[in-house]
Protein backbone atom coordinates (compact mmCIF):
# COMPACT_ATOMS: atom_id res chain seq x y z
CA UNK A 1 0.00 0.00 0.00
CA UNK A 2 1.43 3.01 -1.11
CA UNK A 3 0.31 6.42 1.28
CA UNK A 4 0.40 10.00 -0.30
CA UNK A 5 1.13 12.78 1.84
CA UNK A 6 -2.04 14.37 2.00
CA UNK A 7 -3.66 12.36 5.19
CA UNK A 8 -7.06 11.38 3.29
CA UNK A 9 -6.06 9.90 0.59
CA UNK A 10 -4.43 6.30 0.37
CA UNK A 11 -3.78 4.33 -2.51
CA UNK A 12 -4.08 0.47 -2.67
CA UNK A 13 -2.43 -0.81 -6.07
CA UNK A 14 -3.62 -4.21 -7.16
CA UNK A 15 -1.65 -4.60 -10.24
CA UNK A 16 -4.11 -5.65 -12.27
CA UNK A 17 -2.82 -7.56 -14.97
CA UNK A 18 -2.95 -5.30 -18.16
CA UNK A 19 -5.07 -6.82 -21.06
CA UNK A 20 -2.96 -8.45 -24.12
CA UNK A 21 -3.86 -6.31 -26.86
CA UNK A 22 -1.97 -8.11 -29.26
CA UNK A 23 -3.50 -11.59 -28.69
CA UNK A 24 -6.88 -10.57 -27.90
CA UNK A 25 -7.09 -8.18 -31.17
CA UNK A 26 -6.16 -11.24 -33.31
CA UNK A 27 -8.67 -13.65 -31.70
CA UNK A 28 -10.84 -11.36 -32.05
CA UNK A 29 -10.48 -10.49 -36.15
CA UNK A 30 -9.63 -14.08 -37.19
CA UNK A 31 -13.12 -15.50 -35.54
CA UNK A 32 -16.08 -14.65 -37.34
CA UNK A 33 -18.14 -12.84 -36.82
CA UNK A 34 -15.06 -10.82 -36.52
CA UNK A 35 -14.82 -8.38 -33.40
CA UNK A 36 -13.21 -6.61 -31.22
CA UNK A 37 -13.26 -5.52 -27.51
CA UNK A 38 -14.89 -2.23 -26.81
CA UNK A 39 -12.37 -1.70 -23.87
CA UNK A 40 -9.71 -1.08 -26.39
CA UNK A 41 -11.34 1.86 -27.50
CA UNK A 42 -10.23 4.19 -24.49
CA UNK A 43 -6.78 5.04 -25.34
CA UNK A 44 -5.94 9.28 -24.87
CA UNK A 45 -7.68 9.72 -28.16
CA UNK A 46 -10.22 7.46 -27.44
CA UNK A 47 -11.10 8.85 -23.98
CA UNK A 48 -11.48 12.33 -25.78
CA UNK A 49 -13.02 11.29 -28.10
CA UNK A 50 -15.83 9.49 -25.56
CA UNK A 51 -15.42 12.82 -23.70
CA UNK A 52 -16.55 14.95 -26.75
CA UNK A 53 -19.47 12.12 -27.24
CA UNK A 54 -20.87 12.97 -24.35
CA UNK A 55 -21.06 16.49 -24.98
CA UNK A 56 -23.38 16.02 -28.36
CA UNK A 57 -26.84 17.10 -28.57
CA UNK A 58 -27.74 13.43 -30.00
CA UNK A 59 -26.30 11.66 -27.12
CA UNK A 60 -28.72 12.52 -24.26
CA UNK A 61 -27.16 9.79 -22.12
CA UNK A 62 -24.88 11.74 -20.10
CA UNK A 63 -26.85 14.92 -19.60
CA UNK A 64 -29.84 13.33 -18.50
CA UNK A 65 -28.04 10.93 -16.00
CA UNK A 66 -26.57 14.20 -15.06
CA UNK A 67 -30.17 16.01 -14.52
CA UNK A 68 -31.10 13.21 -12.65
CA UNK A 69 -28.81 13.07 -10.36
CA UNK A 70 -28.62 16.41 -9.59
CA UNK A 71 -32.46 17.27 -9.43
CA UNK A 72 -32.68 14.48 -7.20
CA UNK A 73 -29.48 14.25 -4.59
CA UNK A 74 -31.08 14.84 -1.18
CA UNK A 75 -33.37 12.16 -2.14
CA UNK A 76 -31.17 9.63 -3.01
CA UNK A 77 -28.77 10.73 -0.12
CA UNK A 78 -32.29 9.93 2.31
CA UNK A 79 -33.37 6.54 0.66
CA UNK A 80 -29.25 5.72 0.36
CA UNK A 81 -28.53 6.87 3.94
CA UNK A 82 -25.61 9.25 4.50
CA UNK A 83 -22.16 8.37 6.05
CA UNK A 84 -21.69 5.16 3.80
CA UNK A 85 -18.62 3.64 2.31
CA UNK A 86 -18.97 4.51 -1.15
CA UNK A 87 -17.57 2.52 -3.88
CA UNK A 88 -17.06 3.52 -7.89
CA UNK A 89 -15.89 0.46 -10.05
CA UNK A 90 -14.41 2.22 -12.71
CA UNK A 91 -14.18 5.74 -11.46
CA UNK A 92 -12.49 7.04 -14.28
CA UNK A 93 -12.38 11.00 -13.48
CA UNK A 94 -14.58 11.31 -10.81
CA UNK A 95 -16.68 13.34 -11.80
CA UNK A 96 -20.27 12.14 -11.59
CA UNK A 97 -19.67 11.05 -8.06
CA UNK A 98 -19.45 15.36 -7.38
CA UNK A 99 -23.23 15.81 -7.89
CA UNK A 100 -23.75 13.58 -4.77
CA UNK A 101 -21.01 13.87 -2.08
CA UNK A 102 -22.37 17.52 -0.61
CA UNK A 103 -25.59 15.44 -0.55
CA UNK A 104 -24.62 12.11 0.50
CA UNK A 105 -21.88 13.03 2.51
CA UNK A 106 -20.16 9.49 2.49
CA UNK A 107 -17.54 8.51 5.50
CA UNK A 108 -14.96 6.71 2.76
CA UNK A 109 -14.99 6.60 -1.31
CA UNK A 110 -13.26 4.50 -2.36
CA UNK A 111 -12.71 5.08 -6.51
CA UNK A 112 -11.42 2.07 -8.44
CA UNK A 113 -9.60 1.80 -11.35
CA UNK A 114 -7.02 0.32 -14.07
CA UNK A 115 -5.47 2.98 -15.22
CA UNK A 116 -3.33 4.38 -12.61
CA UNK A 117 -2.11 7.36 -13.20
CA UNK A 118 -5.41 8.83 -13.98
CA UNK A 119 -6.93 7.24 -10.72
CA UNK A 120 -4.33 9.32 -8.64
CA UNK A 121 -4.36 11.82 -10.51
CA UNK A 122 -8.58 11.92 -10.62
CA UNK A 123 -8.42 11.04 -6.42
CA UNK A 124 -5.89 13.95 -5.99
CA UNK A 125 -8.13 16.22 -7.55
CA UNK A 126 -11.41 14.78 -5.73
CA UNK A 127 -9.60 14.80 -2.52
CA UNK A 128 -8.54 18.80 -2.52
CA UNK A 129 -12.07 19.42 -3.69
CA UNK A 130 -13.28 17.06 -0.71
CA UNK A 131 -11.08 17.68 2.13
CA UNK A 132 -13.23 16.06 4.81
CA UNK A 133 -13.44 12.81 2.75
CA UNK A 134 -11.27 9.78 3.08
CA UNK A 135 -10.30 8.73 -0.01
CA UNK A 136 -9.11 4.81 -0.70
CA UNK A 137 -8.40 4.76 -4.64
CA UNK A 138 -7.73 1.40 -5.67
CA UNK A 139 -5.98 0.45 -8.98
CA UNK A 140 -7.90 -2.92 -10.17
CA UNK A 141 -9.12 -4.68 -12.84
CA UNK A 142 -13.00 -4.38 -11.30
CA UNK A 143 -14.27 -6.96 -13.82
CA UNK A 144 -12.29 -8.95 -11.16
CA UNK A 145 -12.75 -10.34 -7.89
CA UNK A 146 -12.86 -6.86 -5.31
CA UNK A 147 -11.17 -7.03 -2.07
CA UNK A 148 -11.65 -4.35 0.49
CA UNK A 149 -10.35 -5.62 3.37
CA UNK A 150 -8.52 -2.23 4.14
CA UNK A 151 -11.86 -0.69 4.62
CA UNK A 152 -13.80 -0.41 8.20
CA UNK A 153 -15.95 -3.24 8.22
CA UNK A 154 -18.64 -2.44 9.89
CA UNK A 155 -20.13 0.62 7.65
CA UNK A 156 -22.89 0.22 5.22
CA UNK A 157 -21.45 -0.38 1.79
CA UNK A 158 -23.16 1.38 -1.32
CA UNK A 159 -21.81 0.87 -4.81
CA UNK A 160 -22.42 3.38 -7.72
CA UNK A 161 -21.99 2.13 -11.60
CA UNK A 162 -23.48 5.58 -13.05
CA UNK A 163 -23.49 6.37 -17.18
CA UNK A 164 -24.91 2.87 -18.44
CA UNK A 165 -21.55 1.14 -18.45
CA UNK A 166 -23.68 -2.18 -17.28
CA UNK A 167 -24.68 -1.37 -21.08
CA UNK A 168 -21.86 -2.48 -22.42
CA UNK A 169 -22.15 -6.06 -20.90
CA UNK A 170 -23.46 -8.96 -22.63
CA UNK A 171 -26.99 -9.44 -20.12
CA UNK A 172 -25.23 -12.90 -18.48
CA UNK A 173 -21.82 -11.16 -17.53
CA UNK A 174 -23.83 -8.04 -16.46
CA UNK A 175 -25.86 -10.18 -14.19
CA UNK A 176 -22.18 -12.00 -13.01
CA UNK A 177 -20.71 -8.38 -12.81
CA UNK A 178 -23.68 -7.56 -10.28
CA UNK A 179 -23.15 -10.53 -8.45
CA UNK A 180 -19.70 -9.86 -7.46
CA UNK A 181 -21.03 -6.17 -6.53
CA UNK A 182 -23.86 -7.87 -4.23
CA UNK A 183 -20.81 -10.04 -2.71
CA UNK A 184 -18.38 -6.63 -2.01
CA UNK A 185 -21.35 -4.68 -0.80
CA UNK A 186 -23.05 -7.51 1.46
CA UNK A 187 -26.36 -7.63 3.83
CA UNK A 188 -27.85 -4.00 4.08
CA UNK A 189 -25.25 -2.81 1.34
CA UNK A 190 -26.98 -0.91 -1.53
CA UNK A 191 -25.99 -0.52 -5.53
CA UNK A 192 -26.78 2.86 -7.01
CA UNK A 193 -26.83 2.44 -10.81
CA UNK A 194 -27.23 4.51 -14.31
CA UNK A 195 -29.18 2.56 -17.09
CA UNK A 196 -30.10 3.68 -20.10
CA UNK A 197 -33.81 2.61 -20.96
CA UNK A 198 -35.73 1.22 -24.23
CA UNK A 199 -37.13 3.84 -26.11
CA UNK A 200 -38.04 5.22 -29.65
CA UNK A 201 -35.43 4.07 -32.06
CA UNK A 202 -34.90 7.10 -33.89
CA UNK A 203 -33.66 8.70 -30.71
CA UNK A 204 -31.23 5.76 -29.91
CA UNK A 205 -29.93 5.74 -33.87
CA UNK A 206 -29.05 9.01 -33.90
CA UNK A 207 -27.16 8.70 -30.41
CA UNK A 208 -25.04 6.92 -32.15
CA UNK A 209 -24.82 8.21 -35.42
CA UNK A 210 -24.36 11.88 -34.64
CA UNK A 211 -24.17 14.09 -37.53
CA UNK A 212 -20.43 15.68 -36.59
CA UNK A 213 -19.26 12.38 -36.98
CA UNK A 214 -17.46 12.06 -33.43
CA UNK A 215 -18.87 8.56 -32.57
CA UNK A 216 -17.94 7.13 -36.22
CA UNK A 217 -13.98 8.69 -34.94
CA UNK A 218 -14.43 6.96 -31.68
CA UNK A 219 -15.15 3.76 -33.77
CA UNK A 220 -12.42 4.30 -36.14
CA UNK A 221 -9.80 5.06 -34.01
CA UNK A 222 -9.73 1.74 -33.21
CA UNK A 223 -8.17 0.74 -36.49
CA UNK A 224 -5.67 3.86 -36.15
CA UNK A 225 -5.12 2.50 -32.24
CA UNK A 226 -4.41 -1.46 -34.14
CA UNK A 227 -1.79 0.47 -37.01
CA UNK A 228 0.11 2.06 -34.38
CA UNK A 229 0.43 -0.02 -31.65
CA UNK A 230 0.65 -3.17 -33.59
CA UNK A 231 2.22 -2.38 -36.51
CA UNK A 232 -0.65 -3.11 -38.67
CA UNK A 233 -1.91 -1.60 -42.33
CA UNK A 234 -5.72 -0.74 -42.02
CA UNK A 235 -6.52 1.96 -44.37
CA UNK A 236 -8.76 3.98 -42.29
CA UNK A 237 -10.51 5.28 -45.59
CA UNK A 238 -11.53 1.22 -46.48
CA UNK A 239 -13.83 1.03 -43.34
CA UNK A 240 -16.79 2.70 -42.00
CA UNK A 241 -18.86 3.38 -39.05
CA UNK A 242 -22.35 1.22 -39.01
CA UNK A 243 -24.46 1.87 -35.66
CA UNK A 244 -27.94 0.72 -35.37
CA UNK A 245 -30.59 -0.51 -32.49
CA UNK A 246 -31.06 -3.95 -33.04
CA UNK A 247 -34.50 -4.05 -31.45
CA UNK A 248 -34.58 -8.29 -30.90
CA UNK A 249 -31.68 -8.38 -28.88
CA UNK A 250 -32.35 -4.75 -27.44
CA UNK A 251 -28.80 -3.66 -28.11
CA UNK A 252 -27.01 -0.78 -30.05
CA UNK A 253 -24.69 -2.39 -32.14
CA UNK A 254 -21.45 -0.68 -33.56
CA UNK A 255 -19.54 -2.29 -36.13
CA UNK A 256 -17.06 -1.30 -38.64
CA UNK A 257 -17.61 -2.24 -42.49
CA UNK A 258 -14.69 -2.70 -45.28
CA UNK A 259 -15.54 -1.24 -47.83
CA UNK A 260 -14.17 -3.48 -50.32
CA UNK A 261 -12.50 -6.74 -50.79
CA UNK A 262 -8.91 -6.09 -49.02
CA UNK A 263 -6.60 -7.67 -46.70
CA UNK A 264 -4.95 -6.04 -43.89
CA UNK A 265 -1.70 -7.48 -42.34
CA UNK A 266 -1.24 -7.35 -38.40
CA UNK A 267 2.51 -9.14 -37.37
CA UNK A 268 2.48 -12.07 -39.62
CA UNK A 269 -1.18 -12.38 -39.78
CA UNK A 270 -3.27 -11.54 -43.00
CA UNK A 271 -7.20 -10.64 -42.42
CA UNK A 272 -9.14 -11.11 -45.55
CA UNK A 273 -11.83 -9.08 -45.57
CA UNK A 274 -15.11 -9.29 -47.82
CA UNK A 275 -16.57 -6.34 -49.44
CA UNK A 276 -19.06 -5.37 -46.87
CA UNK A 277 -17.79 -7.76 -44.07
CA UNK A 278 -18.34 -6.33 -40.60
CA UNK A 279 -15.85 -6.18 -37.16
CA UNK A 280 -18.40 -5.86 -34.31
CA UNK A 281 -16.78 -3.32 -32.45
CA UNK A 282 -19.39 -2.87 -29.16
CA UNK A 283 -22.95 -4.03 -27.63
CA UNK A 284 -24.61 -1.26 -25.70
CA UNK A 285 -28.04 -2.76 -24.62
CA UNK A 286 -31.16 -0.53 -23.41
CA UNK A 287 -33.49 -2.26 -20.75
CA UNK A 288 -37.15 -1.58 -19.58
CA UNK A 289 -36.75 -0.48 -16.01
CA UNK A 290 -38.77 -4.44 -15.34
CA UNK A 291 -36.31 -5.86 -17.29
CA UNK A 292 -33.18 -4.16 -15.62
CA UNK A 293 -34.82 -4.71 -12.21
CA UNK A 294 -35.34 -8.94 -13.30
CA UNK A 295 -31.28 -8.78 -13.81
CA UNK A 296 -30.53 -7.40 -10.40
CA UNK A 297 -32.78 -9.20 -9.00
CA UNK A 298 -30.93 -12.51 -10.49
CA UNK A 299 -27.96 -10.99 -8.90
CA UNK A 300 -28.93 -11.15 -5.60
CA UNK A 301 -30.56 -7.49 -5.09
CA UNK A 302 -33.84 -6.22 -4.67
CA UNK A 303 -35.17 -3.16 -6.16
CA UNK A 304 -35.47 -0.24 -3.91
CA UNK A 305 -36.48 3.30 -5.51
CA UNK A 306 -35.42 4.62 -8.90
CA UNK A 307 -35.33 8.06 -10.67
CA UNK A 308 -36.01 8.64 -14.57
CA UNK A 309 -36.24 12.36 -16.49
CA UNK A 310 -39.49 13.87 -17.99
CA UNK A 311 -39.23 11.79 -21.00
CA UNK A 312 -37.88 8.53 -19.20
CA UNK A 313 -34.99 8.41 -21.47
CA UNK A 314 -32.55 7.07 -18.93
CA UNK A 315 -33.01 5.87 -15.03
CA UNK A 316 -30.91 5.66 -12.07
CA UNK A 317 -31.58 3.03 -9.70
CA UNK A 318 -31.37 1.99 -6.07
CA UNK A 319 -30.79 -1.57 -5.10
CA UNK A 320 -30.03 -3.55 -1.96
CA UNK A 321 -29.01 -6.77 -0.35
CA UNK A 322 -31.34 -7.71 2.39
CA UNK A 323 -29.84 -7.32 6.13
CA UNK A 324 -29.77 -10.89 7.44
C1 LIG B 1 -19.41 3.91 -22.20
N1 LIG B 1 -20.68 3.51 -22.76
C2 LIG B 1 -21.75 3.56 -21.78
C3 LIG B 1 -21.03 4.20 -24.03
C4 LIG B 1 -22.40 3.68 -24.56
O1 LIG B 1 -23.26 4.52 -24.82
O2 LIG B 1 -22.57 2.47 -24.66
C5 LIG B 1 -19.95 4.00 -25.09
C6 LIG B 1 -20.32 4.64 -26.41
N2 LIG B 1 -20.21 4.06 -27.58
C7 LIG B 1 -20.60 4.90 -28.52
N3 LIG B 1 -20.98 6.01 -27.98
C8 LIG B 1 -20.81 5.90 -26.63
Amino acid sequence: MNISNATSIAFHDYHPKPADFFVEVIDGLLHRPRSIPPKFFYNERGSQLFEQITGLPEYYLTRTEQAILEKNAEEIARIVGRNCLLIEPGSGNCEKVRLLLDALQPQTYVPMDISRDHLRKAAINLSADYPWLDVHASCIDFTQPLDLSFCPPDSQRVAFFPGSSIGNFEPDSATRFLAQVADVVGPGGGMLIGVDLKKDRCILDAAYNDTTGVTAQFNLNLLQRINSELNADFDLNHFTHHAFYNEHKGRIEMHLISQLRQAVHIEQHTIEFAKGESIHTENSYKYTIEEFQALAIRAGFVPVYLWTDADALFSVQYFEIPAC
